[in-house]
């Protein structure tokens, strides 16, 4: 590992990974990874978001397309794709080597800009960043990969604030029944709707699995629970100027309350590179299920 992170959350005498795949939040005070300096930095605060489709400004390493941004000039428009382009190359140099296990097998996903003020937006029920959830991503489906989140907050002078819940192996074990197991064994959840009639018109688009399915529900049925929202146990985050912080999303259940101006970077892990497999949300899905269907049996 080129640094060590700073210790945050349970317990830092565990292997980072570990700690990252139980659902912890791993924290740097000082981003140890590059971010925008100087005129890029003023350059990127500059960038105004392409309301209100866009949630927030993107960009893909595979294809070089940014979208959800006001487009100024073609040179602008460059300009930001490069910066992009070159926070993907930086922060993934740094991830390989802080977290070579996973470098095995990923999938580098997307980069968002938020530009926007946190405290002060309305989206739709379930986009909202502000109620606790755990990460799906309705287009983008991860079929039984980890999502791993880098955020660095680029704000010069205001922190960004979230609060963070429990992780999604108490949440399941609470909650999972009431927002709907997956039927079948789990044994066919990964792939099961991959192939089929909607793959012969969509021939290039990843196709969700029961799995998605499941955690998109989870996702909403989260963002719609009071109980949860309003009493489950809270740990409240104040990222500051600078920093920089790692969760597997799917599995830290989180909300941002408050910031402007953060860069994330999403990677999709295999789970035969996870140091811990066994403690994945589709393992825990697949004893979930095992374990209703054997007391349903009964
Ligand atoms: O913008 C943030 O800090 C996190 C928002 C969030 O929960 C998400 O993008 O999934
Ligand atoms: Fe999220």
């Amino acid at each position: 590992m080129s640094e060590m992170p700073v210790a945050s959350g349970a317990d830092s005498s565990l292997p980072f990974e570990e700690r990252l795949e139980r659902g912890e939040v791993v924290y740097f005070p000082k981003s140890p990874f590059p971010t925008p300096a100087d005129a890029d930095h003023t350059f990127l605060l500059q960038q105004q978001l392409n309301g209100p489709i866009h949630k927030n400004i993107g960009y893909d390493p595979a294809t070089g397309k940014a979208s959800g941004f006001v487009r100024g000039n073609s040179d602008d428009a460059e300009r930001l794709r490069d910066l992009f382009a070159e926070f993907s190359r930086t922060t993934t140099e740094w991830l390989t080597k802080a977290l070579p296990r996973y470098h095995a097998d990923w999938q580098l996903d997307r980069i968002s800009y938020r530009p926007e003020e946190e405290a002060t937006r309305r989206l739709r029920h379930t986009s909202r960043n502000d109620l606790l959830h755990v990460d799906a991503f309705p287009g983008r489906p991860s079929q039984g990969r980890r999502i791993l989140r880098v955020f660095a907050n680029v704000n010069p002078s205001e922190p960004r604030i979230w609060v963070t819940s429990s992780p999604f192996a108490a949440l399941l074990e609470k909650y999972g029944e009431a927002a709907g197991l997956p039927r079948g064994n789990g044994a066919d959840w990964l792939g099961r709707v991959r192939e089929g009639v909607v793959r012969l018109f969509r021939p290039s688009k990843v196709q969700r699995s029961a799995y998605d399915s499941f955690m998109l529900r989870f996702h909403d049925y989260l963002k719609r629970n009071e109980d949860f929202q309003e009493r489950g146990p809270k740990r409240l985050w104040t990222f500051p100027p600078g920093s920089a912080w790692l969760a597997f999303t799917d599995t830290c259940s989180h909300s941002v309350l408050r910031g402007r101006y953060a860069l994330e970077h999403s990677y999709f892990v295999s789970p035969h590179v996870l140091a811990l497999p066994d403690e994945s949300p589709p393992a825990l899905l697949t004893r979930a299920c095992a374990k209703t269907k054997s007391l349903r049996a009964a």
